[in-house]
């Protein structure tokens, strides 16, 4: 399995399902392609048609698209359970797993994601204010129902993986959380594998600045 992703430190995108298989167990080899380089275009190209990644490469097929990609994990691997057993919650799981695919512009565009910076809260408009707190909101929900530390219980899900982006910028943007969402946001922040992906994206950066 070969998943192909972009810069670490500002593809939220390329985060999701590389958290969802180091979370998962599932060994992979990681291929990771530069952003705003000169050959960025080409390179992605060389691998996805749709000119965006990540892409995920497994017995010759080539799946691209973070939410396919997370379904086809899941399907592959049944037995890492990466959606909740229970149907309803699985609805439920695809629901927010969609709505933060498809939603949230406002808080994509004004708060984007860049795990090596931080900055002192921004004013936000209040479309991103409304982001924020339907986020604080669905986190808290989910929570409640699944009693945690993860938002579906016990295990890590696919609904894990895609906010996880979302609790790198609410750090970087001094965003405050209250109760069970900071907690979470907390939890999530201190997984060893984004951990891992923040130090990754450390040296990327570095050996990037040595090479200019
Ligand atoms: N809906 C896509 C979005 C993918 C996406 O926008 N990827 C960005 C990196 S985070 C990209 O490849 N950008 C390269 C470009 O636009 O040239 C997904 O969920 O995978």
């Amino acid at each position: 399995m070969e998943l192909v992703i972009a810069s670490k430190d500002v593809s939220s995108w390329s985060l999701r399902p590389w958290l969802l298989l180091k979370q998962a167990g599932i060994p992979f080899k990681e291929t990771l392609i530069p952003l705003y380089q000169p050959r960025t275009r080409e390179r992605i190209l060389a691998y996805s048609a749709s000119g965006k990644l990540p892409l995920l490469i497994h017995n010759e097929l080539s799946i691209w698209d973070s939410l396919a990609i997370a379904e086809y994990i899941a399907e592959s691997f049944p037995d890492k359970q990466l959606w909740p057993e229970d149907p309803r919650d699985r609805a439920y799981a695809r629901s927010l797993s969609a709505e933060m695919h498809s939603g949230f512009t406002a808080l994509r565009t004004h708060l984007s994601m860049n795990v090596l910076e931080s900055f002192p809260r921004p004013e936000l408009n209040n479309e991103t204010e409304t982001d924020i707190r339907r986020i604080e909101t669905i986190w808290k929900d989910s929570l409640k129902g699944s009693g945690g530390p993860y938002l579906f219980g016990k295990r890590f899900t696919i609904a894990d993986a895609m906010y996880a982006p979302v609790v790198t910028r609410f750090r970087s943007y001094s965003i405050e959380l209250t109760g069970e969402a900071k907690d979470y946001a907390d939890r999530i922040f201190a997984l060893p594998h984004l951990q891992e992906w923040i130090a990754s994206a450390k040296r990327d950066r570095a050996e990037l600045m040595k090479s200019v």
